[in-house]
């Protein structure tokens, strides 16, 4: 059984989506968390994050904490989703390029826009164009970033494109990509999900063949 250290509207909120698509059995534990954007929420005793953030997972006896690192541990731990290509596949490589993308370049592009940080700075509006310049080639070029596809990859690129849009230019690709992804219906069913107060157990709707 997977647990997931959750908070609603959170970063935490996503990775019901993805357990979702992995259709395997999960565990939804709330946690309060400090919310410095309106100063509410305490970190939580019962939270075994580090940093007593979340989104973080338990699964077998090992805690992974921080986005990137559980969609990789879960892509990998349950390849039969299909999210993921596995260690010697040939795209393995394209894949934690992605991953490692969003984290290192996509994230840090976003925020900086979010900020208003661009402006007078050409190397932070540099490494943006770069990050906007490689996500429309990629979009342009099939319907996923990887492809033909949906992957680990577009589940994060997708919903910090769906979260902070307007910090991105205008573009029907950009919109539609967000729309193919978010409509899908493991993310339907894990947004319905984001409010749950209390411990949940939940069972797949559709088990992938082992
Ligand atoms: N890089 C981390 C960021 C996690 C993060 O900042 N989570 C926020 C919620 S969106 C949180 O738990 N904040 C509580 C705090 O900062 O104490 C990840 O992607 O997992």
């Amino acid at each position: 059984m997977i647990t997931l250290y959750h908070a609603p509207q959170s970063r935490s909120s996503r990775m019901i989506w993805l357990l979702e698509e992995l259709a395997v059995p999960y565990e939804i534990r709330p946690v309060s968390i400090f919310r410095p954007m309106t100063g509410e929420g305490a970190p939580d005793p019962a939270n075994p994050h580090p940093d007593k953030r979340v989104p973080a997972i338990e699964h077998d006896g090992a805690l992974v904490a921080e986005s990137v690192a559980i969609l990789l541990y879960l892509t990998d731990a349950f390849p039969n989703a299909g999210l993921g290509p596995r260690v010697g596949a040939p795209e393995r490589g394209t894949y934690l390029t992605w991953l490692a993308w969003y984290a290192a370049e996509m994230e840090p592009a976003m925020f900086a826009a979010m900020m208003g940080e661009l402006v007078g700075a050409p190397r932070k509006q540099r490494n943006y164009d770069a990050v906007v310049e490689r996500l429309e080639r990629a979009l342009a070029d099939g319907s996923y970033v990887m492809g033909a596809d949906f992957s680990g990859a577009d589940f994060l690129i997708s919903s910090a494109l769906a979260f902070a849009r307007q910090a991105f230019p205008p573009s029907e690709l950009i919109d539609a990509y967000i729309e193919r992804c978010r409509t899908r219906p493991a993310a339907v069913r894990g947004a319905a999900l984001d409010d749950a107060s209390g411990i949940q157990i939940v069972q797949p709707v559709e088990p992938v063949a082992a």
